[in-house]
């Protein structure tokens, strides 16, 4: 077999995160991008990374033929190399191994100067990452994120499958609005208009009617104008709803979920997060709650004016942070601030059965118990000055059995922010949609 026939056939062996493991004198094939090389004359150090993380190979002048230092040395950072070599112990390295190459590829050679350093040495601002988002996200700081939000996927999934949840999936393409008009996106539905889907909560709510338990993780829209660190304008959420439930039982289930996924990252990342976090505690259940009306008289003890009535602000919300810390809820909101699917209260109208989940300042997620008979909601629909005929077809279902139901969404990426300890939520998305950024 010729040198470049037996090239052709290399298969990479093994994930860089297993060399460790292998014993002295394994022969692998490591595929990956040159992240970094450290040139010392007599010996060179090539840092190649892959998915799973950085194997150091190193090179010493004798043990390889000269034309392969000829070509190492022209390799640029970020070409994508296969490397043929032998496992070696290694003090010098901080897996505590090294490969000693026989042969290395070149696959891909990548221009130079970078659009920005993937070692993390030379930082870059804000706007040249997300410019350069493919180069920043193979940064491993930026790797473990996502890796994280899978894990995270997975932990919800296990636990709401647990609960005797389905996974469902509704359309994004929708005839009206569900979470109030303003923050719609419009597109051309051939001859109509439609509108993308804010949040799946009408399908969500008419399914509690066929399957009791459903759950959903999917990508919504909203025209925000604003431009602030936690909202985007395509965002993912993660949205329940069951059947024969009130908000103090689904409050129940958001709160073991998010434990949940603390146990499952702790097993699975406990050292990768304690270095974020300094330690990783599942945080405490129950979860502190106050009501929307104690809220307002805390904020009002602490001198900031607030109205009854109206939603609370960023900086209202830090205050109340500092009070109440990591997770708390805040339940029993004006029935004016919430959407007309929520359940006003027996006995006084004014507050209704509905919650919000904090992490400090940041709201992870909102819910309530819902109206499920059919004239009280229309009224609702009325009261809000929406307009009744473009709910026609979903009010058409309360018509016909609809169980008591509750639910609620979840932002992904805020609770991402975190778990991860980030505080932009561009960070945590991959391809970030705002205001202003339409690309990458
Ligand atoms: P809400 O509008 O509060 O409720 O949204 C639910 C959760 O989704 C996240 N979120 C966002 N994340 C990023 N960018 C945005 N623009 C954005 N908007 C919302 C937040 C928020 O708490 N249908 C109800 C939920 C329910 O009652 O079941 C709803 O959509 O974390």
């Amino acid at each position: 077999m010729s040198i470049l026939e037996l090239m052709e056939t290399w298969r990479k062996t093994h994930k860089n995160s297993e060399v460790a493991h292998l014993p002295d004198g394994s022969h692998v094939v490591l595929m990956g991008w040159l992240h970094e090389i450290r040139d010392l004359g007599n010996i060179k150090f090539l840092l190649l990374r892959d998915a799973s993380g950085i194997v150091q190979v190193t090179i010493k002048r004798g043990a390889v033929s000269q034309s392969l230092l000829n070509k190492v040395s022209r390799i640029t950072r970020e070409s994508v190399i296969a490397v043929k070599g032998v496992v070696k112990r290694s003090e010098r390295s901080k897996l505590g191994v090294e490969v000693l190459p026989q042969e290395i590829k070149v696959l891909n050679l990548s221009k130079a100067p970078l659009p920005l350093e993937v070692t993390g040495k030379v930082p870059a601002d804000f706007e040249t990452r997300m410019n350069s988002r493919f180069m920043d996200l193979r940064r491993p700081s930026e790797v473990f994120i996502f890796k994280l939000q899978h894990e995270v996927l997975k932990a919800i999934r296990e636990f709401l499958d647990e609960k005797g949840f389905i996974e469902v999936i509704t359309p994004k393409i929708l005839v009206s609005a569900t979470e109030g008009g303003a923050e719609l996106f419009k597109v051309q539905y051939f001859e109509r208009t439609a509108y993308l889907a804010q949040s799946p909560q009408l399908y969500k709510e008419i399914l509690t009617s066929c399957f009791e338990r459903v759950y959903e993780i999917g990508v919504y829209f909203r025209a925000e104008e604003s431009n602030t660190p936690y909202h985007l304008n395509e965002f993912v959420s993660v949205d329940i709803e069951v059947a024969f439930m009130d908000y103090k039982d689904v409050m129940k289930i958001l709160e073991e979920c998010i434990v949940h996924v603390y146990q499952h990252l702790r097993d699975k990342y406990y050292e990768e997060l304690k270095r974020i976090h300094g330690d990783f505690k599942e945080p405490q259940t129950p979860f502190p709650t106050i009501t929307y009306t104690e809220a307002i008289e805390l904020l009002r003890r602490k001198g900031i004016s607030v109205r009854w009535g109206d939603d609370l602000t960023t900086p209202a919300l830090r205050v109340l942070g500092e009070e109440y810390g990591d997770y708390y809820f805040i339940i029993d909101w004006p029935s004016k601030a919430k959407p007309f699917y929520i359940k006003p209260h027996r006995g006084n109208e004014e507050i209704c059965e509905s919650f919000d989940l904090l992490w400090h300042h940041i709201e992870l997620a909102s819910g309530g118990s819902r109206i499920y008979l059919r004239e009280e909601l229309e009224e609702s629909i009325k009261r809000k000055g929406l307009n009744v005929e473009s709910f026609k077809e979903h009010l058409r279902v309360f018509d016909y059995g609809m169980p008591p139901h509750a639910g609620w969404g979840l932002g992904l990426s805020r609770l991402l922010m975190v778990l991860a300890n980030r505080q932009n939520i561009r960070e945590v998305v991959l391809f970030p949609r705002d205001r202003t950024r339409l690309t990458p």
